[in-house]
């Protein structure tokens, strides 16, 4: 490690220190009402959560944002200053969240627990308030397999996972000086990669929007302008300190202040999974060698969103099936069975084109990684055999 990491993680460690004093001092200050949330923002919150309960939302944020927890969480901050109001904004604008909220820095999911545990018990399947996610444990590459050695229905897949970098915050927290301090910590670290991994890093400033939307298309890069982002505060600077970092082939790469501090993804086409799997590994190895990821021991890695929490994994397929597609009953039954999650064909919150759907696995906390890859790799097996079996 680097002597500048080392100093970076001495100085975040006494942050920390100071942050617990700090805390404590305003747990004191908050107590005898020294440091309030501002009346502006709690009349915000105010008319969020009443336009919200009324809605016929079915996020997770109406599901447990009770007046109860409403009313315990609505005065507290974190010691980045970070309240309620950050937390939930995106799913208070939009009634067509899937989830509805966000940690605007790691000190968020302990101070507004009684709303994060509850969402993240149930988006997880069951990962509870006293749960520990386990030690990372990749599994054994060599039980994977070519999901679809015949080509018949899978067109390319994809592993990521999301990392944080240790002494930041997450988006709506980052200052710009923060957006281009990792963005150029990672070009140093990019410009290092050989053999498969090495590449190129194009950044968004200087990108032509002809090749961004190309890339877009192609589904190499992040879309830009997502609601629930902008909403959540996460588009500030837009598109400063934001790019990608790409191999020779495309099937290795790295995107750079999206909603996470990175998203480290492998890609291919044809259902080789193992290959997909262990070139992934392999760039995350590289990158942790240089640079000091955030991790909870309580939620593994951290994220700015809870649905990426622990693994960070999300592995899919693109994938045609066109019997079992026709049945959603049927494939919502196998996706509920295999804690699967089927997206569009430009991913979430998009729709099906030419009958290409992202099925990908839900769960990412309270289960290794080698454990996140099985399920999804038996629910897309499943998947097929149903699919096949259809007259
Ligand atoms: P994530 O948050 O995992 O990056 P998104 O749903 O935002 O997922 O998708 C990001 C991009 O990755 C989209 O363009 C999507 O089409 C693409 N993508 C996801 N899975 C695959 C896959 N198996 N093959 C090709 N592209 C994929
Ligand atoms: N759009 C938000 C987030 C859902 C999870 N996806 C992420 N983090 N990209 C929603 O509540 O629908």
């Amino acid at each position: 490690m680097s002597i500048f990491s080392r100093l970076r993680s001495k100085l975040f460690k006494l942050s920390n220190h100071l942050m617990d004093q700090q805390e404590r001092c305003k747990k004191c200050n908050i107590k005898c009402g020294l440091i309030k949330v501002s009346p502006d923002v709690l009349r915000s919150l105010e008319d969020g959560f009443q336009k919200l309960s009324g809605s016929n939302s079915t996020s997770l944020l109406k599901k447990y944002l009770t007046k109860q927890v409403f009313d315990e969480l609505k005065q507290k901050k974190t010691s980045f200053g970070s309240t309620l109001l950050d937390c939930i904004q995106s799913g208070l604008v939009n009634h067509d969240s899937g989830v509805g909220i966000y940690a605007p820095d790691p000190e968020a999911y302990v101070v507004f627990a009684s709303l994060f545990n509850s969402i993240i018990q149930d988006y997880h399947g069951g990962f509870g308030p006293e749960d520990k996610h386990p030690k990372l444990d990749w599994g054994d590459i060599s039980n994977l397999e070519d999901l679809d050695p015949n080509g018949e229905h899978i067109i390319s897949t994809r592993v990521r996972c999301g990392r944080s970098i240790e002494g930041y915050p997450f988006n709506p927290c980052l200052t710009e000086d923060n957006y281009m301090e990792i963005e150029e910590q990672m070009i140093k670290i990019f410009r290092t990669m050989e053999g498969e991994l090495e590449g190129e890093y194009k950044d968004l400033t200087t990108m032509s929007k002809e090749e961004q939307n190309q890339l877009i298309d192609d589904h190499f890069l992040f879309k830009e302008g997502d609601r629930f982002l902008k909403a959540a505060n996460a588009c500030r600077f837009w598109p400063k300190g934001r790019g990608i970092y790409m191999n020779h082939n495309k099937t290795f790469l790295v995107w750079v202040n999206e909603e996470d501090h990175l998203r480290i993804i492998s890609m291919q086409p044809g259902g080789d999974m193992a290959s997909v799997y262990k070139r992934m590994i392999e760039g995350v190895y590289y990158l942790e060698q240089n640079i000091k990821f955030a991790r909870s021991p309580r939620f593994g890695f951290l994220t700015f969103c809870p649905t990426n929490l622990g693994t960070t994994i999300r592995a899919s397929v693109h994938i045609k099936i066109p019997k079992l597609s026709s049945d959603n009953n049927k494939l919502d039954s196998i996706a509920q069975r295999y804690h699967l999650q089927v997206r569009g064909t430009r991913g979430e919150h998009t729709e099906s084109e030419d009958g290409i759907f992202d099925i990908s696995n839900k769960r990412r906390l309270g289960l290794t990684e080698a454990d996140a890859i099985r399920e999804m790799q038996d629910g897309i097996l499943e998947i097929l055999r149903v699919e096949q079996s259809l007259p």
